[in-house]
């Protein structure tokens, strides 16, 4: 029987997209493997075309990876965007029961890869007795006060919502952090978010390993804190391979018109601003955004996506009167998608403005494209800290306490970018830490040896 190694992916496409492409590292390194890939269905039916023509497609020019559907069940999700996986997930378990002893008939199951808020199929792979693996698609740094919370927990005094702005969080592996820094689902532990964490790092102590999107050079103090075991004092740390960056590859399907645009336009001279798979604004800020660009005077282009109630208007409704006909010679405003990663291939393109998902900063990372920090939800604050403070290859941009980002703030910001001798550094560093990702991702560089280790850990299985 063939050897499988299954993927069970979060639902949404960046979570998938991603599991994929570890899919096909995992092939590239151990061609006698197949890999075989659960999909979470929507709820009640309601299916993405776009999801659906990309696996498609991946089917076609993979042969060996194989997709298993889990049929969809009638459910109302409470959660919010980003954690309803957390939601779904545990209602069907009783699919992926089945699914995996159907695949046992015909394949041996070295190991499944769930992502981390899949954690509850964990009970699947311990009651049939399955290597668990988990895949954790953001930062080091984040694991490493993941796996460090029920040993935080236990010793609290306070709850991390109620601290000061300016009382210091220390963790092992991370700089000095603060409140507006340590992720809102960790800061309230009547919270059911906060259970959730809690009980999921328990399970994620207790796996086989844990492989982790990200490189040795960027995250070295939080790689060393995990391996070593200095964030969790009181209990097993889990094995660690940190195999990436790991980003999704370029496809023909990725020709878009602003491909055509963006070859018009000079070398480095583009900021883009994208924010993510779920990042939506109101009409007061979209509004503010377009006024900061047209003031700052530089080019860009710019992914509009509104709050779900506005997405009725069209984009002249959306933005400031007269704003597209003005700045139709500085800019490109495009509905809802882009393709992002092709887009920061392009040589037009110096400067993104991102909401800090860990996919969009290493795309970033792998083409040297220097940033400018807007977090938006879950783990993207800390993502901010690892991103100005540590690495120093991004800009801060100022919120007001309500996360509002005002016109002036945001053209300042860009100017910096693209014209001041501190934007000028950052570039500099970006590209210092695109060689190290190249580095770790060829010859004997730090992140083929932890793939080659993982693969090794489910030979020794045999
Ligand atoms: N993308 C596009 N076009 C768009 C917008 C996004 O191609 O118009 C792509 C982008 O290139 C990237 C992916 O979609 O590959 C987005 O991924 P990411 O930057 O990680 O953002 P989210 O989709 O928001 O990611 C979720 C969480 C984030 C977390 C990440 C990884 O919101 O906080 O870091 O998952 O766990």
């Amino acid at each position: 029987m063939k050897d499988t190694i299954v993927l069970y992916p979060a639902y949404g496409s960046g979570h998938l997209m991603s599991m994929v492409e570890l899919g096909k590292l995992i092939l590239t390194h151990h061609p006698s493997f197949s890999i075989t890939i659960l999909i979470l269905t929507p709820p009640n039916n309601k299916n993405n075309d776009s999801t659906t023509q990309y696996i498609a497609s991946i089917s076609n020019k993979f042969p060996s990876i194989n997709f298993h559907f889990i049929p969809s069940i009638s459910l109302t999700l409470t959660l919010p965007p980003h954690l309803q996986t957390l939601e779904l997930s545990p209602l069907c378990n009783h699919h992926v029961h089945n699914i995996f002893q159907s695949i046992s008939k015909t394949t041996n199951i070295k190991g499944v890869i769930l992502d981390f808020l899949n954690y509850s199929a964990s009970q699947i792979n311990n009651i049939l007795d399955i290597p668990t693996y988990f895949y954790f698609t953001s930062a080091a740094s984040m694991l490493s006060l993941f796996l460090h919370l029920p040993t935080y927990h236990k010793k609290a005094t306070k709850a991390i919502k109620d601290f000061n702005i300016d009382t210091p969080i220390e963790l092992p592996g991370l700089p000095t952090l603060f409140v507006d820094d340590y992720p809102d689902d960790g800061k309230d532990p009547t919270s059911p978010g906060y259970q959730t964490l809690l009980e999921c790092a328990k399970v994620f102590r207790e796996s086989d390993g844990v492989i982790i999107n990200t490189f040795d050079a960027f995250e070295s103090k939080a790689i060393k804190a995990l391996r070593d075991g200095s964030c969790v004092p009181d209990g097993t740390s889990p094995l660690i391979f940190c195999i990436g960056p790991v980003i999704s590859t370029l496809y023909d399907t990725d020709e878009h018109q602003c491909m055509s645009w963006l070859d018009l336009q000079p070398c480095q001279s583009v900021v883009l601003l994208s924010f993510g798979s779920m990042g939506r604004f109101s009409k007061a800020q979209l509004n503010e955004i377009a006024l900061g660009l047209e003031k700052s005077k530089q080019i860009f282009l710019w992914v509009v996506r509104s709050e779900l109630d506005l997405d009725e208007l069209s984009l002249d409704e959306l933005l400031p009167e007269g704003f597209l006909e003005r700045t139709k010679e500085k800019g490109m405003v495009v509905r809802n998608w882009a393709p992002q990663r092709a887009i920061l291939s392009h040589d037009s393109v110096g400067g993104l403005v991102t909401h800090c998902g860990w996919n969009s900063i290493l795309e970033a990372i792998c083409e040297g494209v220097p940033m400018i920090t807007w977090p938006l939800y879950a783990e993207q604050n800390l993502n901010r800290v690892i991103l100005v403070k540590e690495t120093k290859i991004a800009l801060k941009l100022n919120e007001s306490a309500d996360k509002f980002v005002s016109a002036s703030e945001l053209g300042e910001r860009v100017i910096e970018l693209m014209e001041s001798d501190k934007g000028k550094n950052i570039r500099e560093r970006i590209l210092k830490m695109k060689i190290s990702a190249n580095e770790a991702r060829g010859g004997s560089g730090s992140s083929l040896v932890d793939l080659k280790r993982l693969g090794d850990s489910w030979k020794e299985l045999d």
